[in-house]
């Protein structure tokens, strides 16, 4: 503390002041008894009270249908490039995965900042979350069900608020028949108890689970929900029909990130971006988390990092859309230029 200056510390405690406003969470919303499932909408007042009531939302037409085509062959595009090389998974259900997906095409980054989902987001996770990851999860033709979970489930014990959200980018129309992903309405609000009895881990499950729904809209929506909600990818029971999504997943900003953008972002990557997508991807403080040189000093957003030697990647990066897929069998290494 004694490093900061006097500004610099009013600052620092206004932002501890916002903690108490993270309390006031704690006062669990009126949620309005026998709502109606959440469907596709663009009103405000319908998103948050579906949210409030089911623990997810459907936002209406986030993306139009030439950016979900970009997309979507873009991620295809990906996967087909990374199979075989470590680390890029066929998931044990038999869903396709591609993480880190900033790096991987300027197009991702499109989804992002979206003032509704994000006004979503902020109402779950309050002011200044985090983009915790941003991955695609594809169910194909045959994929098993995921078991249920919640996304928060390291946390290791119920809490009151949510402190994860998911924002699902839908990339087909997510349908019973194509694995669109089980929920149970209402679960992120259950006891502790009543959310053990139904967990059921990651592992893959032959049958999709009781007590389930299948979450259905058409693609260009994206689903909100709660990191308490009891979800799982369904099984997709089509012979031709695949289901790809995008996850993009959040966190309050005193929470460590799933995927480290530091080291899995190029630097070049990360130069491109606004400042508020960095601000997203952790070029922020928050009270005293996350600072640079000192408790709460916000990193500069244009900040030069000095030369470092951290160790060999494999190469996974396709930078632009338009570029060629790299050899995907070469290593690099991570030095302060980036992917050598
Ligand atoms: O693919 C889905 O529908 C859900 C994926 C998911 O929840 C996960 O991978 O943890």
């Amino acid at each position: 503390m004694t490093r900061n200056s006097t500004a610099e510390t009013a600052r620092l405690f206004a932002e501890v002041d916002e903690t108490k406003r993270v309390w006031r969470y704690l006062e669990q919303p009126v949620v309005e008894q026998g709502r109606p499932l959440p469907a596709p909408s663009q009103d405000w007042e319908t998103l948050r009270a579906d949210y409030d009531a089911h623990g997810y939302c459907f936002v209406a037409d986030a993306a139009g249908p030439d950016l979900i085509r970009s997309l979507k062959e873009r991620v295809i595009e990906q996967f087909i490039g990374e199979q075989g090389l470590d680390g890029v998974q066929d998931r044990p259900y038999g869903t396709e995965a591609v993480y880190n997906l900033l790096n991987k095409g300027e197009v991702f980054s499109r989804l992002l900042l979206h003032p509704l989902v994000d006004k979503v987001i902020e109402h779950s996770l309050g002011e200044s979350f985090l983009l915790s990851a941003f991955n695609s999860h594809s169910t194909k033709p045959g994929s098993l069900a995921q078991g249920l979970h919640l996304d928060q489930m390291y946390i290791g014990a119920p809490t009151p608020m949510a402190l994860v959200c998911n924002a699902v980018w839908m990339l087909d129309d997510f349908t019973e028949e194509n694995g669109g992903t089980r929920v149970i309405p209402g679960s992120h609000r259950w006891s502790a108890e009543a959310v053990a009895a139904a967990y059921q881990g990651l592992e893959p499950a032959s049958v999709n689970a009781p007590g389930t729904i299948a979450s259905q809209a058409p693609a260009g929506t994206c689903m909100v929900f709660d990191g308490r909600l009891l979800h799982g990818a369904g099984s997709n029971c089509t012979s031709d029909q695949a289901r790809h999504a995008l996850f993009a997943y959040y966190c309050r900003p005193f929470i460590r990130q799933l995927e480290n953008p530091f080291l899995s972002i190029d630097d070049s990557v990360m130069m491109s971006f606004s400042p508020e997508i960095r601000k997203q991807l952790g070029y922020q403080s928050w009270a005293f988390c996350g600072g640079c040189e000192g408790p709460g000093r916000a990193p500069p957003l244009d900040i030069v990092r000095p030369t470092r030697r951290i160790g060999v990647m494999h190469r996974t990066a396709a930078l632009e859309d338009s570029r060629p897929l790299p050899a995907m069998t070469s290593t690099a290494t991570v030095t302060a230029s980036g992917i050598g």
